[in-house]
This record gives structure tokens, C-alpha cells and sequence, in this order.
């Protein structure tokens, strides 16, 4: 579709950028914080690219006030974060940690004191250990009412101040990685396991947004799910067919369940023939109409391409999490697709395509089939970065990236997207889960790697000032496109 005029981004775009707590903060035992899986899991030999854990992080907890003021001086108008529950529950459930929340309500004041929007996620995937030793967290239909129960607790002291929730980040990506690569805690590979799991999150996520409903009548809520469009390789039907497949239970497999409170026919049918489908309790349909959300979040990294896999085809492979160019294999699901390289479009060093044109389509087809508005939650490039001389950072890819993608928004907003804000991942460097701090995010640059902490200094990088224009602009302008090349 091309427009004749393009219009604008609404007045109140929530122009924003996003991190999570165990990437940024730090600070993992301190102030009665209990272990999350993820502060236990890093610790084992082999799980992190060179060991890395965010034991330190980059010392958020303690930095907060710099970073919220490097937020101000860039303009931001809204700020993604996550809480982490075992800050709040050290033990998952029972009693509470006072500091913790206390913790949450000195950052919140903050951003609102520089009138910075909070964008409050209240799961980014550090269940409590606690949980996991008692009854395995997601796997137990125990953890929906203490799921609740800390979310109420939320509601409650937050509710005054924050508008925008996020309930589940990535459901898709917490379960998949968790329980079918085994290469995020708790380190499963059983498929049957990981849609029984994925059946009990649907479920607290559920039942999060019924007491939301009671607690924050004016709020807004809704999951952040990894979106990423599928494209067939070819135009013969048996690539259309696998795409299909892979937009079925990649995708609506998800969507549908929160929007619909319903799985997919075809991806039902599949799983239930293989003994996959999940069980299903009297009152589950029932709790899950509960989830519709008011907002869809989408993180959205890159698109991806499928063909035709045979019975007897490639089935899950390694993830690149080097930065080593083009050691990602083509993986997939015998029977249902394979993924092949794009022959249009460049990766990134981590060999995630670089699409803009696939967040319009994915931001249409969403609006097309659940009508609801859209938050994008996340959105950036991960790169090598290199601190030059005189402090200086020259990301021009970064730019170039987010350029691209934001123009993308905005082509989507004229083709008719309800599209409410742009959140970028990451505002200061972070820790990646599995690739260390070699894979860098941010706008603001903080000077540590894998070995040393060194001593955290926070540098803008030039897309910092880029971001700001941007900001300030309510959009792309020629004098932000001519900054850039
Ligand atoms: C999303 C997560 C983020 C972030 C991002 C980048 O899946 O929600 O937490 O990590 O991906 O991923 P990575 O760090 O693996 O490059």
C-alpha cells in the first residue's frame, strides 16, 4: 500500500524504551531480594556466553536516579520496566519484602517526576526460585494464585501511578526457550511438559487481568509477546502451507489465546493427536475469556521465512549467541516447516534479519484479525559496540535500524494500526541473557564487559541524541533522516 501523504504520529505517542529487572539491576541478594530462577540458573558452568549473570548487571538498583535523569535529558515520554518478584516475595509467596516495594516506588516517583510515563511489566520471566523447588513454578497450577496474589499486591501500592501493565513478557519465549530448547531455566526439553506449562501460564495471566479489572478500573493491561511475522520462501502452495503452520502455532497459538481465549483449530488438532495438547480443567474456558487485553504488546526483533519440511526434516537447532556472523543452521518442525534464509534482507553479527517492512505487516495483520490497539514493547538492534576515543560511541547501524523500523510505525499508523507507542530495548546497555554484554542495546553505553565490571559509567551514544530529536519532532523529520546518513 503506498499513501499519498503520510500523516503523522499522534499526539500522545508514548515514544518510550524498555529493560527488564534482572538484565539491568543488579543488586540480586541485596535488601532482602530472594534467588530467581535466573540467579540461580547463570550460576551453573555453561548456561551464559562466558559466564556471565546479572549479579551486578549494571547496577541499576543503585543507579536509578542517573538513569532516570539520562531519560529526562533525552525527553522520553514513557519507560518499560519489570519488577522482580522475588524482590517483593523473596520466597514467591507469603510474606513481603517492604524494601522491595519501596524500591519500586522511589523509581516510579522518579520517571513521573520527570514526567516519564511508567510502563510497569509485572513478569519478565524471574519466577522465584523458591517456586521452582516447591512445586516447579509454571508447572504447577499452584503458582496461578500466587501469581495473583503478587499481582494484586502490585495493583495495589502501584495502581495510583501507573497506568500501562504488562502481565506475561514473551510467554512464548519464557516456555519455548524453557521447556523445548532447554537453553533458559529450567533447562527442559519435553514438549509435552512445555504446552502444559505454557496452559497454566495462559491461565495466571488470566486470572491476573480478571483482578486487574477490580484493582485498576482505569488502567490499561496487556501481555508483550515476541512477534515475528512468517513469510513463505516461495509462492508454491507447499511453502504457503508451512508458513501457515508456523503463523498457527508460532503465533496464534498465543494471540489467540489472550485476545480470544481460544487455541487455534489446526494447531489444536495437531498437538492433540501427538498427546501434546494441554489438560484441560473444568472452568478453564471460563477464567480465560478473562484475559483479553486492553492493548497488545509486541517485541518485535525481526521476521521470519519457512518452506516445506518433510517427516523426516531439520528439527531444533543451536542458537547463535556469539556474534559470530552466519552460524545460525535452518531449524524446524518435521512435518510442519523449516526456516530458510531470506534472500532479501541483511542480519545482524547474531543472524536475526533485519526487516522494518516485516513490523508493518505484522502490526496489520494483528489489527486485522484482533482489532485491538498495539504497543510495541520492544524493538532494537543488538550489536558490537566500540567506545572511541573522547567518549565517543558512532552507532550509525543503530540509527540506521531504528530509522527504519520507526518509519515502519508510521507507515502502519496511515494504513490504519491503533498503534499507541514505540518502545525501544534497550535505554542503557544491559545484560543479554544468553550472549553476555557483548551484545549491546542501549543508547547510553555503560562501560563494563563479561570479565569486569570496571566501574559502570553511563556514555550517550550518537543514537542517543538521534532518539531525542526523534522525540522531540513527534516523528521522523528530514533533518533526523540527513543525521543519519
Ligand atoms: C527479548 C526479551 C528481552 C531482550 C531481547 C533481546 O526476547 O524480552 O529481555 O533480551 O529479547 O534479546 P537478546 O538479549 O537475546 O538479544
Amino acid at each position: 500500500m503506498i499513501h499519498n501523504k503520510q500523516d503523522g504520529f499522534p499526539i500522545d505517542f508514548l515514544w518510550g524504551s524498555a529493560s527488564a529487572a534482572y538484565q539491568v539491576e543488579g543488586a540480586w541478594n541485596v535488601d532482602g531480594k530472594g534467588p530467581s530462577v535466573w540467579d540461580v540458573f547463570t550460576k551453573q558452568p555453561g548456561t551464559t556466553f562466558q559466564g556471565t549473570t546479572g549479579d551486578i548487571a549494571v547496577d541499576h538498583y543503585h543507579r536509578f536516579r542517573e538513569d532516570a535523569a539520562l531519560m529526562a535529558e533525552m525527553g522520553l515520554k514513557a519507560y518499560r520496566f519489570s519488577v522482580a518478584w522475588s524482590r517483593i516475595y523473596p520466597a514467591g509467596r507469603g510474606e513481603v519484602n517492604e524494601k522491595g516495594l519501596e524500591f519500586y516506588d522511589q523509581l516510579i516517583d522518579e520517571l513521573i517526576k520527570h514526567e516519564i510515563e511508567p510502563i510497569l511489566t509485572i513478569y519478565h520471566w524471574d519466577v522465584p526460585q523458591a517456586l521452582m523447588e516447591e512445586y516447579g513454578a509454571w508447572e504447577s497450577r499452584q503458582i496461578i494464585d500466587d501469581y495473583n496474589t503478587y499481582c494484586i499486591t502490585l495493583y495495589k501500592r502501584f495502581g495510583d501511578r501507573v497506568k500501562y501493565w504488562v502481565t506475561l513478557n514473551e510467554q512464548n519465549v519464557f516456555i519455548g526457550l524453557g521447556y523445548r530448547l532447554g537453553i533458559h531455566p529450567p533447562g527442559v526439553r519435553d514438549l509435552k511438559r512445555m504446552y502444559e506449562a505454557n496452559h497454566i501460564a495462559n491461565l495466571a495471566n488470566a486470572k491476573a487481568i480478571q483482578s486487574f479489572r477490580r484493582y485498576v478500573p482505569n488502567g490499561k493491561i496487556g501481555p508483550s509477546f515476541a512477534y515475528g511475522p512468517n513469510y513463505p520462501f516461495t509462492c508454491h502452495p507447499n511453502d504457503v502451507l508451512a508458513s501457515e503452520n508456523a503463523e498457527d502455532l508460532n503465533n496464534h497459538w498465543w494471540l489467540d489465546m489472550y485476545c480470544w481465549g481460544r487455541y487455534p483449530r489446526v494447531s489444536w488438532k495437531y498437538l492433540e493427536e501427538r498427546d501434546l495438547a494441554p489438560t484441560v480443567h473444568e472452568g478453564d474456558w471460563d477464567l480465560l475469556t478473562y484475559g483479553r487485553p486492553d492493548f497488545i504488546g509486541i517485541n518485535y526483533y525481526r521476521s521470519g521465512t519457512v518452506e516445506m519440511n518433510p517427516l523426516d526434516g531439520v528439527q531444533d537447532a543451536e542458537m547463535n549467541t556469539t556474534g559470530k556472523k552466519g552460524t545460525t543452521a535452518d531449524s524446524g518442525i518435521p512435518g510442519l516447516f523449516k526456516t530458510r534464509k531470506n534472500p532479501h534482507l541483511e542480519t545482524t553479527n547474531w543472524d536475526w534479519e533485519i526487516d522494518p517492512e516485516g513490523l508493518r505487516i505484522g502490526l496489520r495483520r494483528i489489527t486485522n484479525r484482533y482489532n485491538l490497539p498495539i504497543l510495541i514493547t520492544e524493538n532494537g538492534l543488538g550489536e558490537f559496540d566500540e567506545l572511541e576515543g573522547g567518549d565517543v560511541i558512532n552507532d550509525d547501524y543503530r540509527i540506521a535500524f531504528l530509522q527504519s523500523h520507526v518509519g515502519a510505525c508510521q507507515k502502519a499508523l496511515n494504513d490504519g494500526v491503533d498503534l499507541i507507542g514505540y518502545c525501544t530495548w534497550s535505554f542503557t546497555d544491559i545484560l543479554s541473557w544468553l550472549n553476555g554484554y557483548q551484545k549491546r542495546y542501549g543508547f547510553v553505553y555503560v562501560d563494563r564487559d563479561e570479565l569486569n565490571e570496571k566501574e559502570l559509567r553511563r556514555i550517550k551514544k550518537k543514537s542517543f541524541y538521534w532518539y531525542k530529536q526523534v522525540i522531540e519532532n513527534n516523528g521522523l523529520t528530514v533533518k533526523n533522516v540527513q543525521t543519519m546518513s
